[in-house]
């Protein structure tokens, strides 16, 4: 039977060894609870890192940790010291973490953690690849393993994958300064689907994509030559029914049931005698999470508005964390001498400004904070998402209390209703602290309720299936194309139904066909393969070769008025026959250019890197080394400006790969292909082109006509070829 395979750096569980004995408790965190309903029965398996390394664990304690693990459905990946090293503390701790948070001043690139990565990533794919049986799907998380879908990719081409960011995609200009930049792009698509937790992630994930790399993007989908991968948003959501029934509970809970740190609260918002107020934060204590900002905000506040001293108190919970990286032991010291310094200020007898706890606390301890504080106060300099502004709205069970969040993480751009705020922006944050503190309560509640219908709607469980259901789409999307693929059966097909045949005719495009794309198009010169090629087939009797393209009647008889091949240019416009001269096809003027080159030359001078291509009777403006973004815009906005000027014309846009061509109506290769089909009848018809000028042919050709599209984009062709090479070799099969 089929199953999903999880795979993140760590597995949702903890060990321990104690007297030769493994202990497991099963992870709290946002992951390990999201994937419960995907990893659930008998259906799935989770890979990862155990937490204890090689050196740890001799033969006897590997079986155990083998068969404890196996008992939660987890296969573990064997990792060392020095792989744990360069691999999590070094390229992905000090070199993505810091660099796809923007903090580029931290950033380390160092070869050899960058070899260790590739080959951590290594590792975790030979695991997987060996518990891998056929019909599987793979769901691989976060940032350590960008690398492992294509790793997988390469040994199982036809397997589901799909990948997950946890964290933020940066923008280009700054993902654009990693030297491995490719291989990473490389590697993430090696999936089938890639998720981000926001539209902007994604956005800047496609750019880089198309900047980095030069693939081709229509609208989230990325095409390459054997496959298409999806990019979308999946904004993460919490396990919401956990949260708040945790908080009510909670609230029904007797005095002596209470926790001690409940008890101190309790204690503490009595002797504030309905004045005291509790501003809550909770983070990792990492440099993305603005610690020292929001303690510096809140001096700030303390010092604008001091009729909050003695009443509000920040309780800043910060869970240790990478705590051996000199940078956050630095910024561990930063955050003690801030906490120490306000409090030393501020400090009355019966108040001090900040409870500050350095340690993780338990589950029923996060429920006391979340349904205690009246305020939660979040402002991280960067943030992917921020799972804990979602878990303070669903634990307020009597809808009060106000969310304060900063606009850099993802979740502020679904809660909308929380008080959002810059978290480089101290008055901005002291004011919203002001006015968060005196929110009369209906608002609190009308807002709250908006939020927690929200997050109980979208929450965890929803989001995981949300990404798998999208990823079986995305794949029966491929399988659709693959269908239409050329597999060596139907090219023996083909090429048996050719040999047979009487009277064969073959429409042949030259762009992107039988040339490869170049920055010039009058670099596209046919090579000696094309020429051996095309003669070969024209030499065998009742075979009629045809050149049928976009381009301007001198260039294609320079190139290949020597032969005796036919050729029609400009769309149709143009036709030469074996020792005859041009003739026009179709009767069309050219006086129409004076009105409409001088636009396209304006829109040339304003876009570095487009050009106007003159041809007899068409004109057409080419983008393709233009910057990707700015070429789509231009176009975008060229076509409307012709399209007004040509309204009560015979013209019209025909819209090229990279190239927007403006011509007189009413010809097109699919009329031209269909009127030289009428002098003879053809038992083999055949037609083969790229962009979807070509599709005009493949429309208007017999349905038994073999039509092929070269390059996987949405076609009406009967078949598909990857790219020029499969061109080539199809055509030579033809004998
Ligand atoms: C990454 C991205 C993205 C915290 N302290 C305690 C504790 N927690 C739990 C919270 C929450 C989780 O840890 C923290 O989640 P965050 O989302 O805030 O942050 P990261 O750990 O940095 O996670 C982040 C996330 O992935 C999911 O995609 O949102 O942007 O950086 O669930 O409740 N839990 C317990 N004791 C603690 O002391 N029990």
């Amino acid at each position: 039977m089929s199953k999903t395979i999880i795979i993140s750096n760590r597995l949702p569980l903890q060990l321990q060894i104690r007297d030769n004995i493994i202990e497991t408790t099963p992870s709290v965190g946002g992951l390990a609870t999201g994937m419960k309903s995907v990893h659930s029965d008998n259906e799935s398996i989770w890979i990862g890192w155990s937490g204890l390394t090689e050196e740890e664990l001799n033969p006897d304690l590997k079986n155990k940790v083998t068969s404890a693990l196996e008992k939660h459905q987890c296969v573990g990946v064997p990792l060392t010291e020095k792989d744990i090293e360069g691999f999590y503390y070094g390229f992905s701790n000090n070199t993505l973490w810091p660099l796809f948070h923007y903090f580029m001043e931290y950033t380390e690139f160092e070869k050899s953690t960058w070899e260790t990565y590739k080959s951590v990533n290594q590792k975790f794919a030979d695991v997987i690849i060996h518990n891998l049986e056929d019909g599987d799907t793979v769901w691989v998380h976060d940032y350590q393993l960008l690398l492992l879908p294509d790793l997988i990719r390469k040994k199982r081409p036809e397997i589901s994958i799909g990948f997950f960011l946890h964290i933020p995609f940066p923008s280009y200009e700054v993902f654009r300064t990693i030297p491995c930049r490719e291989e990473l792009l490389k590697g993430m698509l090696g999936a089938d689907l890639l998720g981000f937790h926001t539209y902007d992630y994604e956005r800047h994930f496609l750019s880089a994509v198309q900047r980095i790399l030069g693939y081709e993007i229509n609208f989230n989908n990325i095409h390459l030559d054997t496959r298409i991968v999806k990019v979308d948003s999946f904004p993460m959501g919490i396990d919401y029914k956990k949260f708040n029934d945790a908080a009510q509970v909670h609230d029904l809970k007797a005095k002596k049931d209470k926790t001690e740190i409940q008890q101190e609260i309790d204690k503490h918002l009595k002797a504030g005698s309905n004045q005291a107020k509790l501003i809550l934060s909770i983070d990792r204590l990492d440099y993305t999470k603005g610690i020292a900002n929001r303690l510096r905000a809140f001096e700030y506040f303390l010092d604008k508005y001091p009729q909050f001293k003695g009443k509000a108190r920040l309780v800043m919970l910060a869970v240790p964390s990478r705590a051996n990286v000199p940078q956050y032991q630095r910024l561990k010291n930063e955050i003690d001498q801030l906490v120490g310094r306000i409090n030393g200020k501020f400090a009355e007898v019966s108040w001090t400004p900040i409870w500050y706890f350095y340690r993780s606390l338990p589950f029923e301890n996060l429920i006391d904070l979340y349904t205690s504080s009246e305020v939660a106060l979040l402002t991280p300099i960067r943030d992917g998402m921020n799972l804990v502004a979602k878990e303070y709205v669903a634990s307020r069970v009597d809808k009060k209390g106000v969310l304060i969040l900063s606009e850099m993480t993802g979740a502020s751009n679904e809660m909308s209703e929380a008080l959002i705020i810059n978290p480089n922006n101290f008055e901005e944050i002291a004011d919203t602290l002001k006015f968060a503190l005196e929110m009369p309560e209906e608002e609190q509640i009308k807002r709250n309720n908006a939020l927690q219908k929200r997050l109980q709607r979208y929450n965890v469980e929803k989001w995981a299936n949300d990404f798998m259901e999208s990823l079986r789409a995305t794949k029966d999307d491929t399988k659709k194309y693959t269908l239409k693929k050329i597999t060596p059966s139907v090219k023996n097909e083909i090429s048996k139904k050719y040999d047979s045949a009487k009277n064969k005719i073959l429409f042949l495009d030259y762009d992107g066909t039988m040339a490869p794309f170049e920055k010039l198009p009058e670099n596209a010169k046919p090579t000696q393969r094309v020429f051996d090629i095309l003669d070969e087939l024209h030499q065998q009797s009742n075979t009629k070769v045809i050149i049928i393209t976009g381009r301007d009647r001198d260039t294609i008889q320079k190139w290949f008025g020597h032969k005796e091949y036919t050729l029609i240019t400009e769309h149709g416009a143009w036709l030469k026959e074996k020792n005859k001269d041009w003739e026009l096809m179709e009767r069309v003027d050219n006086t129409w250019f004076g009105s409409i080159a001088p636009i396209l030359e304006s829109f040339t001078d304003r876009t570095p890197g487009s050009l106007v291509e003159e041809k007899r009777y068409s004109l057409a403006w080419h983008f393709r080394n233009v910057d990707p973004d700015l070429g789509k815009q231009r176009a975008n906005a060229l076509k409307t400006t012709i399209q007004q000027l040509i309204a009560n014309h015979n013209l019209e846009i025909l819209e090229g790969d990279k190239v927007l061509e403006i011509k007189v109506s009413g010809v097109s290769k699919g009329k031209s292909a269909s009127k030289m089909l009428l002098d003879k009848q053809y038992d083999f018809i055949f037609a083969i082109g790229d962009d979807w000028t070509d599709e005009h042919m493949f429309k208007e050709l017999p349905k038994d006509a073999y039509t092929v599209k070269v390059g996987l984009k949405n076609t009406i062709a009967r078949y598909y070829v990857k790219d020029i090479d499969q061109v080539y070799d199809l055509l030579e099969a033809f004998k």
